[in-house]
């Protein structure tokens, strides 16, 4: 696996070299509204120690991670009035990942709404 850029996209947002529309931050997380987005609401949840992906991550701070997503996936719900929320994480240009920062999306579902491509 390669190494952690620090000049990634998410790294500088985190250090506040470029914008973006946060809509939550904790100790160890923020989380902003996706650019490109699959659905209305869809957003990020970053955290903000340097890891690559999940694959990388160090496994002592996974547990307040997954609370701060499921946290906002409930927020996201709520605030969009959806009926369900998909969560995704991609590992590494093959399975997905185009910013090479860990982070999860979160997207509000709306019954019969599918995913922008
Ligand atoms: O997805 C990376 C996601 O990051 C993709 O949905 C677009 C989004 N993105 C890229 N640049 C920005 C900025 N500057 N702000 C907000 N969102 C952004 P993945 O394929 O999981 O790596």
């Amino acid at each position: 696996m390669s190494a952690y850029d620090i000049n990634n996209i998410f790294a500088k947002i985190l250090r506040g070299e470029i914008p973006s529309h946060r809509v939550y931050e904790d100790d160890a997380t923020i989380a902003f509204m996706d650019v490109m987005p699959q659905a209305e609401g869809h957003m990020l949840v970053v955290p903000k120690a340097p890891s690559r992906n999940l694959l990388d991550a160090d496994t002592a701070s996974l547990p307040a991670l997954i609370t701060a997503v499921q946290k906002i996936a409930v927020a996201a719900k709520d605030a969009f009035d959806a009926d369900g929320v998909t969560i995704m994480q991609f590992n590494e240009a093959p399975a997905g990942q185009s910013v090479f920062h860990l982070h999860f999306h979160v997207i509000p579902r709306r019954d019969g709404v599918p995913l922008k491509p």
